[in-house]
């Protein structure tokens, strides 16, 4: 982490040419690579889609695409997936790309990772591996990877910027969520935007103080779950300090019919609050992480399966 903070970031284009565009598009939480069952779709291809439909926009604009991180859905990618990522990317090698590495169980580890190959293969992708920030036009765009912690980037603001911008993975949300994660009423940050990503779902646009946390949810829809299912994939679109989130024209109804049984609501909290019933655990007074250490005690759980889904709960 201390590394990561030692590198130098990039200053994109001249910044004293006169017509200063200060525009970008941003999406997030693409998963690609990922083999949902429940989708009548093809899903990979409808993620490309959704990609080229945003790269085309930044094509036509001329303007940077930024990604938020978890491009892939997992680093043990098939070459045959990978090649049709690269034939995409290739078509568009005058658009500048800017990707924020993701969760390591799906991102990957730098040194090892379909990004990094992207990373290798396109001098148009810029990746946070290499680069705390990026300076567009006047936009000062600094990247906070997964494995950061996001309240430690302060110094890398630039007061002779006209926006300064954080792009986040992480999960920071206006409303208290039973994973870990950070609330906007106390993320603390003179940025003047942060962009959201890691938590699926699309929370708008929140202003508080001086900071504009913009969250258009994920591109991907994995789940047959309510959240996914009702989601429309979204985009934003930034120009001179006006922020739009806009909807992207794809086929609203992906997933196969539930079963009457499926319907009723069986999200991870309501399964959380079941096993908290079943080992008569004391709710009030225990974080989730606590209560499934003494499930898994009382029950007698295999301890790496017990790591696997704390893992896990943390990528939601
Ligand atoms: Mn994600």
């Amino acid at each position: 982490m201390y590394e990561y903070f030692d590198k130098i970031g990039k200053f994109m284009k001249d910044n004293k040419k006169s017509n200063k565009k200060n525009e970008f598009l941003y999406i997030c939480d693409c998963h690609y690579g990922a083999q949902p069952v429940s989708r009548i779709d093809d899903y990979n291809s409808s993620i490309l889609h959704k990609l080229d439909i945003n790269l085309k926009l930044a094509q036509v604009k001329n303007i940077p695409l930024l990604i938020g991180g978890d491009l892939f859905d997992t680093p043990k990618i098939s070459i045959h997936k990978l090649m049709d990522i690269f034939y995409l990317f290739n078509l568009y090698r005058d658009v500048e790309i800017i990707i924020n590495r993701g969760n390591h169980s799906h991102d990957g580890h730098p040194k090892s990772s379909p990004l990094t190959m992207l990373d290798i293969a396109f001098e148009n992708v810029i990746i946070s591996d290499n680069n705390p920030f990026v300076c567009i036009d006047d936009m000062n765009i600094v990247l906070a990877p997964n494995e950061t912690n996001p309240l430690l980037f302060e110094n890398f603001i630039n007061e002779n910027m006209k926006y300064n911008i954080l792009m986040t993975h992480h999960i920071i949300v206006e409303k208290p969520i039973p994973f870990e994660h950070y609330l906007i009423e106390e993320f603390k940050t003179n940025f003047d935007y942060v962009l959201l990503a890691d938590y699926h779902l699309q929370q708008g646009i929140i202003v508080k103080d001086n900071t504009t946390f913009i969250s258009p949810g994920a591109l991907a829809r994995r789940k047959n779950i309510t959240s996914d299912i009702e989601r429309i994939p979204s985009y934003v679109y930034f120009k001179d300090g006006v922020v739009k989130i806009e909807t992207l024209d794809v086929v609203k109804n992906v997933f196969v019919e539930k079963v009457q049984d499926e319907k009723q609501d069986t999200s991870i909290i309501d399964n959380v609050k079941k096993m908290i019933e079943l080992v008569d655990l004391d709710i009030n007074s225990k974080s989730i992480n606590d209560a499934i250490d003494i499930f898994a005690e009382k029950m007698k759980t295999d301890k790496k399966l017990i790591n696997y889904i704390k893992e896990r709960m943390g990528e939601l």
